[in-house]
């Protein structure tokens, strides 16, 4: 039986995911929740491994390796963090989950919907995000804020390599999927001040706590 909270962050590179997710843990620490802060892919000792090929340009990737790898890291990522965590009644803060796999995998590579579909039901073991949260900006804006970073770490990895309409495609994916699923998945508007963002995120997220305590 899951008793806890499963909260996913979701949209392209740069819309501030990472950052959302660290300062929503912090919140919900800070009122006495126990949480789990994981994120897709690597959150796993096998999955590290996995992340480390699955984002390494110099890694040559057919698209259906690049899809079965992320979802052998989701089919641990389940097993050995997600449910456990739910069980013992947490909550969970995953940034990036099953729907990043439709977004980059599907509307980006072009891989094919449904199959996707069926294979997340195994890879998750139909475990599915109480909340989804997609954080949403234009492409340029994302990718600027991810060069940022870039120039003083390191290069641009798989993704952040791809051209433009790469990252367009998955960002109308993340939207379509909000369009499937409205009652799981809320829109934030990430191209404004951090604080905005943030204050968003808490509403939908107390939203969801008040609910289910209730
Ligand atoms: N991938 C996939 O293809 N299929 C899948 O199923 C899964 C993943 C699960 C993982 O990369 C890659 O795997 C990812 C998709 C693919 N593509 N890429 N690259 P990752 O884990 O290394 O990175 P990411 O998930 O794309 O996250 P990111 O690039 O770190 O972006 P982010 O988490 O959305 O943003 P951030 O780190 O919070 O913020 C980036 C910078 O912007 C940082 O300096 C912030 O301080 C700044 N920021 C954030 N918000 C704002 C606002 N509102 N204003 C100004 N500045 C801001």
């Amino acid at each position: 039986m899951l008793n806890g909270l499963f909260i996913t962050l979701e949209g392209i590179e740069g819309s501030g995911k990472t950052s959302h997710a660290v300062t929503l843990a912090e919140r919900l620490r800070g009122q006495g929740r126990t949480v789990l802060l994981t994120h897709e892919p690597g959150d796993t000792r096998a999955g590290q491994a996995i992340r480390a090929i699955f984002l390494d340009p110099a890694v040559s990737l057919q698209v259906a390796a690049e899809l079965l790898l992320v979802l052998a890291d989701r089919a641990q990522h389940v097993a050995e963090k997600l449910k456990p965590a739910l069980q013992r009644g947490e909550i969970v803060i995953s940034d990036r989950y099953a729907d990043s796999t439709t977004a980059y995998q599907g509307y980006g590579r072009g891989f094919d919907l449904a199959l996707i579909g069926q294979l997340n039901r195994l890879a998750t073991d139909c475990l599915a995000p109480d909340l989804t949260i997609v954080l949403d900006c234009p492409v340029e804006t994302g990718l600027a804020r991810t060069r940022l970073r870039n120039t003083a770490a390191q290069g641009p990895d798989r993704f952040e390599g791809a051209d433009l309409e790469f990252h367009r495609r998955v960002r109308t994916g993340f939207l379509n999927v909000l369009k499937a699923e409205p009652r799981r998945v809320r829109l934030v508007n990430s191209d404004r001040p951090k604080e905005q963002v943030f204050a968003d995120i808490t509403r939908f997220v107390d939203e969801l706590i008040d609910t289910r305590c209730r």
